[in-house]
């Protein structure tokens, strides 16, 4: 009955072995994937989504993207756009079916990403990772359930295509929402070049040859050509960012041509902020006003009175404010560099505040991810790590060569350096920034928690220097990235992947 023998592991060993020494051989072992992943159409990540809470309902729509113009205040940019900048709000109640069928009339291949969202894992939008690339003149059908309620977006997770226009919000409305609000805005927060100064592909070029020592840390917003020599942030550690933008945006509109929130005096009105920027920070204030902060990154926090926010970028905080009578500005400073974004609030009559306003709130208490804790209703449950994954983010300005580990990110390789986990672990993520730039660092699939009782994120600030330390639950079975969400750095190198086990 030889025939029915399983083939020998021995025996292959041998034969691979065969004129390698015992000390090859070892280093053989060491390199053989001994962990096979999941691949992203795996019957696992069917069955995750199959077993998802769902409402029935479904949502389709066409996003085209393609080459277009910006109007900045009379400014003609020509951009990469979904039609409009931002793409129109999609909203989706939780546990509703997006069917998106993105259709890439732009001149090279695309994906869309839906940050922050647990999704199933083939609908990612990570080239090379959980889908092939959409080719230039191809579409792509995007379809999944939405499983929890929050403020979210969407964006390509191609090259520097994120720093153009293609944006747009993804808002997943809770059935029963609990807050009470009489309106709802959406302030999307970026920082502009593309078809003004420059395009990103040419500032990525420039950031690659590295700005050798003469980056300093003193002052703010010194600039030659597109590349930031000065721009430091106390909140932010430091050096705030790489690159020079000539617009800072709200909802597409520069300070010039502002976007006019009106609503009347007393009502309470649920914002929600979404920083959709490259390489900028933005401190968030309403002149006038305290925000009373609610969600991070889509989930409940233990409601917080701040005068101001800051949003990494990636990071979307929503608020709660009761309005005054009168006209206020709405001012996201780019943090660190000199300049600001600018939306007008009418309730009332009155002079339309000045771009340049002085708003005290700026200057008060700030809210950040570290003041934060989670609610109860989403806290994770009290539980030590079964694994423990320790991430250093490394590299610097000279050399612009920003890395996970000191590995950068290989795309015809992408699963190399992956950190293997299993499905039902607790698991631990140390992000230790041993750089002397901040970092906010994004987890794709999942919403985790700070430690410590936390807020639940999936893009935070790591400070230079320091460590941040986020527990998640391994159950959404994939490959799934985890990256600095400064577009350039990730260009760079500086992503990794966590995959799960077979
Ligand atoms: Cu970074």
């Amino acid at each position: 009955m030889d025939h029915l023998r399983s083939p020998s592991p021995l025996t292959r060993r041998s034969f691979i072995g065969a004129g390698l020494s015992g000390a090859a051989l070892l280093a053989l072992a060491a390199c053989a994937p001994t962990a096979p992943f999941l691949s992203p159409t795996s019957r696992a990540v069917a069955d995750a989504e199959a077993a998802r809470k769902v409402s029935g309902a479904t949502t389709r729509l066409a996003l085209r993207a393609g080459t277009g113009t910006l109007d900045l205040a009379g400014t003609i940019a020509q951009t990469w756009s979904y039609g409009a900048v931002p793409a129109p709000v999609i909203r989706l109640k939780r546990g509703d079916t997006l069917d998106a069928t993105l259709e890439n009339t732009m001149p090279e291949a695309t994906t869309i990403h839906w940050h922050g969202v647990a999704l199933r894992n083939d609908m990612d939008g990570v080239p090379g990772v959980t889908q092939d690339p959409v080719a230039a003149g191809a579409s792509y059908r995007y379809t999944f359930a939405a499983p929890d309620a929050g403020t979210y977006w969407f964006h390509p997770h191609v090259g520097t295509q994120l720093d153009r226009g293609l944006y747009g919000a993804l808002i997943v409305e809770d059935p029963q929402e609990p807050l009470a609000y009489d309106d709802e805005w959406v302030v999307i927060l970026d920082d502009w070049l593309d078809g003004v100064t420059s395009t990103p592909p040419k500032v990525f070029a420039e950031l690659s040859q590295g700005m050798g020592d003469m980056k300093g840390m003193g002052g703010t917003g010194r600039r030659m050509g597109n590349l930031l020599m000065e721009s430091a942030s106390k909140p932010l550690g430091g050096d705030a960012g790489d690159v020079y933008y000539p617009h800072y945006l709200i909802n597409g509109r520069p300070p010039a041509d502002p976007e006019t929130f009106t609503s009347a005096p007393g009502k309470r009105v649920r914002i929600r902020m979404i920083n959709v920027g490259a390489d900028t920070a933005f401190r968030v204030a309403l002149s006038g006003h305290r925000l009373t902060l609610t969600h991070s990154d889509g989930f409940p926090v233990d409601p917080v009175d701040v005068d101001s926010v800051l949003l990494g970028m990636g990071e979307r905080y929503d608020v709660i404010v009761t309005l005054g009578d009168g006209a206020f500005a709405l001012v996201a400073e780019a943090e660190g560099k000199g300049a600001r974004a600018f939306a007008v609030v009418r309730t009332g009559s009155g002079a339309t505040p000045p771009v340049d306003l002085t708003v005290s709130e700026l200057s008060g208490r700030l809210g950040t991810a570290d003041t934060l804790r989670a609610a109860a209703e989403v806290a994770l449950p009290i539980r030590d790590p079964d694994l423990e994954i320790t991430i250093r983010l490394r590299g610097n300005m000279a050399k612009y060569n920003w890395s996970l580990d000191g590995k950068p990110f290989s795309p015809d390789a992408p699963m190399d350096n992956a950190h293997p986990i299993t499905a039902g672990e607790r698991v631990r993520i140390n992000f230790v920034n041993t750089t002397t730039m901040w970092h906010p660092m994004h987890l794709h699939g999942h919403t985790y928690q700070h430690a410590n009782g936390g807020p639940r994120k999936d893009t935070s600030i790591v400070l230079p220097g320091r460590t941040l330390s986020v527990d998640f639950d391994a159950n959404n079975p994939g490959r799934w990235l985890t990256h600095c969400h400064n577009l350039y750095h990730g260009e760079a190198g500086m992503i990794g992947a966590l995959a799960y086990t077979q």
